[in-house]
């Protein structure tokens, strides 16, 4: 992957037994398997552990503000819709202070891609509950007897719901599957979401007493059911039991960027 990610930035900030890495792998290889012109490739991430992805990327990278990454993505694409635009980033920079960001480019439908790494919980600022961390769950800011008293989103749903026209779920151990939804992902003309869910042995994995990154990843192929085509709304991700993976939604749907040169060709008389 030489010719996609900077050697000279090896190696990862990532933890030992973290995901992460495996997904920047994904994205390069999905980019590798289609053949696009790299230089049309823009990656943009928000703050977290995963939003430390672009920067390993030998392209035009943006790595912006926490929760911005798909508000500044949207704004490249409508720039210059000739550049393929992924974003790659955590769930909480997604769905929490990014969430509205989230749900608003789903009902635009601008033709960008995200991978967003579902790692359950704030790894980078050391392990605070986030938006998909589970009821009962320990984090730094749910710490045992109680744990999480909130209720976490499940993004499949989330994306499903607010209109994106290409949602799949893998965890970090379908690379192959996952890579394969990342290239229809990219090759859709309209939004793509799709989550890996992967482990964080440092921060969830410790505080929920779930072993190392092996066990974690061993886990992790142990309870994914694939059910490809299944209803977003019965995708269930129940970390410890179930993670139902699949594409569930590809649907097509006017594409923003188009629909905006439409009518500025008309504007214009022409
Ligand atoms: C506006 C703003 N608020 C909070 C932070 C602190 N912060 C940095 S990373 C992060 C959470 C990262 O979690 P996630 O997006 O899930 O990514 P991960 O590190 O788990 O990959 C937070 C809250 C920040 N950098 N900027």
């Amino acid at each position: 992957m030489a010719k996609y990610i900077r050697e000279d930035r090896q190696p990862w900030i990532y933890c030992p037994g973290c995901s992460i890495g495996i997904a920047t792998g994904m994205v390069a290889r999905a980019i590798d398997n289609l053949g696009i012109d790299f230089s049309k490739i823009v990656i943009v991430s928000g703050i977290g552990c995963t939003g430390r992805t672009s920067g390993y990327f030998k392209t035009g990278t943006y790595h912006t503000t926490h929760g911005r990454a798909i508000a500044f993505a949207e704004g490249v694409k409508i720039a210059n819709p000739a550049l393929e635009v992924i974003v790659i980033s955590g769930d909480g920079d997604i769905a929490a202070i990014g969430g509205n960001h989230l749900i608003h480019a789903c009902r635009r439908n601008v033709d960008i891609t995200v991978v967003c790494v579902n790692n359950e919980i704030y790894g980078m600022t050391g392990g605070q509950f986030g938006p998909t961390t589970e009821h009962t769950k320990y984090s730094q800011t749910s710490p045992p007897p109680l744990g999480n008293i909130e209720w976490p989103f499940n993004l499949v749903k989330l994306a499903a719901s607010s209109g994106a026209t290409f949602v799949a779920r893998w965890t970090a151990v379908h690379a192959r599957r996952a890579t394969k939804s990342i290239e229809k992902g990219i090759a859709k003309k309209g939004f793509s979401f799709i989550e890996i869910v992967g482990a964080c042995p440092t921060s969830y994995g410790r505080m929920n007493r779930l072993g190392n990154g092996v066990t974690m990843h061993k886990h992790l192929l142990e309870v994914a059911e694939i059910q490809n085509g299944l209803p977003p709304h019965e995708a269930e991700l129940v970390y410890e039991k179930r993670i139902v993976c699949g594409e569930f939604v590809d649907i097509e749907k006017p594409e923003y960027t188009e629909v905006l040169a439409e009518k500025q060709r008309r504007a214009r008389g022409e």
